[in-house]
């Protein structure tokens, strides 16, 4: 049975739901909720690790009860105790509760009063007007539920976060590269831009036997059923319901071929404008000049012929890149070599699951200069935070360890909790001790949030705010947050935030970037890893940063400590 981690995520949340509608123990509910997260953010498949022999109790936030349930998933696709509630609440209350508006406490009413337990029965109620009368609902909210259900019902696609989708497309790349005779594969469309949810994949393949290609595509053993099969085109969808495109193109088209299928649409409709002012047409195949291919061969060619130079995927949206390159002003965007170190990870101190020195020893094998290491600080609903006596024997332990090494530093931080007043969690004698001090909501976060993270930076030692808008993609809406307010706030306090890169937060998101760029204010790219491997998602936060046109400058972490030292210092 092969279950991947996205599934096995939405299985615990879902249970998770199901149980927060029979109003169980909250600190139950939330287990399920945390190894959601964990699951959906694992760097490998639960199923492979479990196949090698791995124990997954050793994973943070994931107890052996927890592990046992996980391979019950893998081996049926379930979970007992999943099975068991389901039998008095209905599992289609789970979806429901992810209605706009709605949550489990309204599900609930809603199956008490009015007996709604389907998607439909909600659509029903909400055209009828049953809603709005109902306690705490309201007319703006019915119309939300009548347009989130109609959507549902109409089967509105269902967007794959980038993470997920890399974990499909890159092994059904390497599956199509071993066929003789494909010379080169690349995934275009939105993955290729790095957008964070992918609606489907676009992927295109040089081959000269386009018949074959599709041939073995298609007997591909992660194919459900096959769409549309031709001789150089298929479309397929996955047993995980992504839906893949393949288009095979000879080598004197792949760079054409290439900017069409990456996007996005927006982007190509201007610059085949520009060609048709130049009386040239562009398509799939090349740039022609009446009948006659004049290029094609590579992308550069492309844009060379429109007098412009190369445009980085991620930047193309037509949302300015194109008046920028014709101007001259493109931004060189920042990539992974350009960062120094890592500002946001957990230890086992907290609820990371690797040492102090093996998180240390992985930043270095990635090359950096310097950790922050940011364990949570104590507070109620925070489970192993440090109290002041932990935190002093971190630090401790952090200076012995700086002084047995060279060219690496590990960098005293910790996660603070902002309470709802916006006084944060830890004493100032505690924060002063910090080289970083980065504060976060965690809890409470119902309302508009932009004075409490203001007054977070009032606190004179807090450094920068972490995943700012609490987003989690696909699941939890930003709290509200006036960012350009909370961006010229931390400006003026020559404060920071964080662009996180852990695959369900991506927060700061790319127009977030975008404005901090433009106001001057620099970001902090981090990954809040929990574990050692987990250090890579900073990829994910370049991505994002890249798509919203910063450059290394614009970056905290691309100095070395002395600088970045300075850039710290509050006003
Ligand atoms: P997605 O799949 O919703 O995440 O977004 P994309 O950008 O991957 O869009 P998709 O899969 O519909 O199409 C892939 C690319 O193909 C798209 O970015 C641009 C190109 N394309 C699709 N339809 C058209 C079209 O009607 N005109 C032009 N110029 N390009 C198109
Ligand atoms: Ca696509
Ligand atoms: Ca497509």
């Amino acid at each position: 049975m092969s279950v991947h981690n996205p599934e096995i995520a939405r299985l615990l949340e879902r249970y998770a739901l199901l149980l927060e509608i029979d109003r169980a123990n909250p600190f139950r509910v939330r287990a399920y909720r945390n190894a959601a997260r964990v699951v959906e953010n694992l760097p490998r498949d639960v199923g492979a690790m479990l196949e090698e022999g791995a124990d997954l109790s050793e994973l943070p936030g994931i107890g052996k009860d927890l592990a046992h349930k996980l391979e019950q998933i893998c081996e049926t696709g379930k979970f007992a105790e999943l099975r068991e509630i389901e039998k008095h609440v209905p599992a289609a209350l789970a979806d429901l509760a992810e209605v706009p508006g709605l949550g489990p406490k309204r599900v609930k009413m809603l199956f008490e009063t009015l007996k709604i337990k389907s998607m439909a029965g909600l659509a029903a109620a909400a055209r009828h007007g049953k809603l709005h009368e109902l306690p705490g609902f309201g007319a703006k909210l019915e119309q939300t539920i009548l347009k989130a259900t109609e959507a549902h019902i109409s089967g509105e696609e269902q967007r794959v976060r980038l993470f997920a989708a890399e974990q499909i497309a890159i092994p059904l790349v390497k599956y199509l590269e071993s066929l003789k005779g494909i010379q080169k594969v690349t995934v275009a469309g939105s993955y290729r831009r790095r957008k964070e949810t992918v609606g489907d994949l676009d992927i295109l393949a040089i081959c000269t036997k386009g018949k074959t290609a599709i041939e073995h595509f298609v007997r591909y053993n992660e194919v459900a059923n096959v769409l549309a099969e031709g001789t150089t085109r298929a479309t397929v969808k996955l047993k995980s319901g992504l839906q893949v495109d393949l288009r095979v193109v000879p080598a004197k088209s792949y760079g054409a071929a290439l900017l069409y299928f990456t996007g996005s649409k927006a982007h190509n409709i201007q610059l085949r404008q520009m060609g048709m002012k130049r009386g040239l047409k562009i398509n799939e195949y090349g740039v022609f000049r009446k009948e006659e291919w004049i290029a094609g061969q590579t992308e550069k060619d492309i844009y060379a012929r429109l007098d412009l130079p190369y445009i980085e995927p991620e930047l193309r949206e037509n949302t300015g890149e194109i008046e920028a390159a014709k101007a001259g002003q493109l931004p060189r965007l920042l990539t992974l070599k350009d960062i120094k170190g890592d500002l946001h990870i957990h230890t086992n101190a907290s609820d990371g699951n690797a040492t102090l020195e093996e998180m240390a020893e992985a930043a270095r094998a990635r090359g950096y200069e310097y950790l922050a290491i940011s364990d949570h600080t104590k507070h109620v609903g925070i489970t192993h935070g440090l109290d002041g006596k932990r935190l002093a024997r971190q630090m401790n332990a952090i200076d012995r360890l700086n002084a047995r090494s060279r060219g690496f530093r590990l960098l005293k931080s910790a996660e603070v909790d902002i309470l709802p007043d916006g006084r944060l969690a830890a004493d100032d004698a505690i924060l002063r001790e910090l080289d970083i001090v980065t504060a976060a909501i965690h809890t409470q976060f119902t309302g508009d949030q932009t004075q409490r993270l203001i007054r977070a930076m009032d606190n004179r030692y807090v450094h920068i705010v972490a995943h700012p808008t609490g987003r989690l993609i696909g699941e939890r809406e930003a709290y509200g947050v006036d960012m350009r307010k909370v961006m010229q706030a931390a400006l003026e306090r020559g404060c920071h935030l964080e662009v996180n890169g852990q695959p369900s937060r991506l927060d700061l998101n790319e127009s977030h970037c975008k404005m901090a760029k433009e106001m001057g204010l620099k970001l902090a790219l981090v990954t809040d890893a929990h574990s050692a491997d987990t250090l890579d998602y900073m990829r994910h936060a370049v991505d994002q940063a890249r798509r919203g046109w910063l450059a290394s400058k614009d970056v905290l972490n691309t100095r070395a400590w002395a600088d970045l030292a300075k850039l710290l210092k509050r006003h």
